[in-house]
This record gives structure tokens, sequence and C-alpha cells, in this order.
């Protein structure tokens, strides 16, 4: 799954019509480096990172969402936890909403998701962006972060949700520390064996520099989000979720090739 972010700074100078055009140009590139699915969000969910109003994420996603299902038959998931936006894009040709409250924005989420009928991506994020890497506590947060999982699919398939489109997603990053985070990518198999597909985002995370603090940039992350690609996918994850895709599909193949070679 290839991350297309519809940034608010690519809005400010150039234009709408190139912003569209910049985001449309980065889906398709990704697409060509291996891509089987394209994540198309416009709001940041980074700690701290401002919201973004119902009709600004129109603004910036339809367009983009029409444009890319019209030039490519890679599948798009739209990030947002919206009901309203999901609504559009599922409309401008979305297949999925990666949702990272897990359907729980809104009251209306749950149903909205049944009446789409498109994938749902359940992820697990404790507290809220802005304030969600305070202080993350959990007694074992393997477990609790699968229990939330399983509850949240239960309650997506009593709304209506078919099991066959829900996917689950641990939600590295998300109210989690360093140490949280590292036991979820150990115990992924865990979250695996509930039976749902798993969809796995540690792409230029921030708990790299806490291991490495020379990666104070994101794009100086690219090692460590590929040890963590490659941890995800043996434990058995379907879906890895990254902004380097030509690379984590090198990755990927020869970590295959290595396994055939057994
Ligand atoms: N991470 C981010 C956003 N959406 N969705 C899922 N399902 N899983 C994730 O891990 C996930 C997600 C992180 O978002 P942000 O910090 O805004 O940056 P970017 O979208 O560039 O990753």
């Amino acid at each position: 799954m290839g991350i297309v972010n519809v940034t608010p700074d690519s809005f400010s100078d150039g234009g709408r019509f190139l912003a569209v055009e910049a985001a449309v140009e980065h889906a398709l590139r990704l697409v060509d480096e291996g891509a089987d699915l394209l994540d198309i969000g416009a709001e940041s969910t980074r700690p701290r990172a401002e919201p973004v109003s119902e009709a600004q994420e129109l603004e910036r996603l339809i367009p983009v969402i029409e444009a890319v299902h019209a030039r490519t038959e890679a599948p798009v998931s739209v990030d947002t936890l919206k009901p309203a936006v999901a609504r559009a894009a599922v409309a401008a040709g979305a297949a999925v909403w990666n949702d990272i409250t897990a359907l729980s924005w809104s009251e209306d989420s749950p149903a909205t998701a049944a009446a789409l009928g498109c994938g749902v991506v359940l992820m697990h994020m404790q507290g809220e962006p802005a304030t969600m890497q305070d202080n993350p506590r959990y007694d074992d947060v393997v477990a609790e972060v699968t229990e939330f999982l399983r509850r949240r699919a239960e309650a997506a398939i009593a709304a209506g949700v078919a099991r066959s489109e829900i996917w689950l997603d641990p939600g590295i990053g998300f109210g989690k520390t360093l140490a949280h985070n590292l036991s979820l990518i150990a115990g992924l198999k865990t979250i695996v064996d509930l039976g749902y597909p798993l969809v796995f985002g540690a792409s230029r995370k921030g708990f790299i520099r806490g291991i490495d603090p020379g990666a104070e940039r994101a794009e100086h992350r690219l090692g460590g989000s590929l040890a963590a690609a490659l941890a995800a996918a043996r434990a058995g994850a379907s879906v890895l979720r990254v902004h380097d895709v030509a690379q984590t599909v090198q990755a990927l193949k020869v970590q295959q090739a290595i396994g055939a070679a057994r």
C-alpha cells in the first residue's frame, strides 16, 4: 500500500490544479514501483497535527481520488475518520475506508461502512492524535490491542459490515512508546491469529528515531522502515503501508528468495 498525502502545503503555492496533478503523478509512480493499493489521505495524523474540516478534506481528496481511479486499476483506500468523507470518496472510486479510529469517530461510522459495502481498515489508537503520545500506558500492549481490534471487528459486523471486508491494524505510533511499538511488532502474530488480514504501517515513523537518534528527519528512516516491514511480513501481515514502495518491494523479494532457498 503506497502512501499518497494530499497535504495543505501542496495547496499554498502553484494552485489547486498543480496540487492535484502532483498527488496523482505521485500515486501513479507508486503503482509503477509495485504498489497494489494506494492510501490517499488529506489530514495529517501526526502527534499535535491540526484537524482539517470536512469541507477542506473533501476539496483536497475528491479530485485526486477521481483522477487516480480514472488512470490506474490499483484500488484506492481513503484515509479519513469522517463518514461523510468516506461516502464521497467511495462515490469517487475508493474501494477501502482506512479509519484510524476503527469506526468510532462518529456514531454514524459503522452503519456508513456497512452501507458502503467497501473494505474497512480498523486501526488501534490510544487517545487522540493531538495528545496520544503524552503518556501512553498499557499493562500488556499486545493483549490489549488484540482485544480492542477483536471487539471493533465484532462491532462492525454487528452493524452490518461483512466479515470479509474487515482488515485490522495495530496502529504503530498511535498512543505508543518505543517499547510498546517494539512489543507489538514482535507480537504481531497474536493479531494475525484473529483471522483478519493485517495492515501494518511503520514507514518513517518516530519510533525509529528512538533506536537511531541520527534519524531525526523522516526521510532518514528508510532502513528502520524496511526492517519493520520485513518483520511484519514474516509475522503474516497482508498489507504494508509505506512511503518507499520500490525499496520495500525489493526488500520483500529478497526476503522471499532467501525463504525459497531454505
Ligand atoms: N499511519 C498514519 C496514517 N494513517 N492508517 C493506517 N491504517 N495505519 C497506519 O499506521 C497509519 C494510517 C500516519 O499518518 P501521518 O503521520 O499523517 O503520516 P503519513 O500519512 O505520511 O504516514
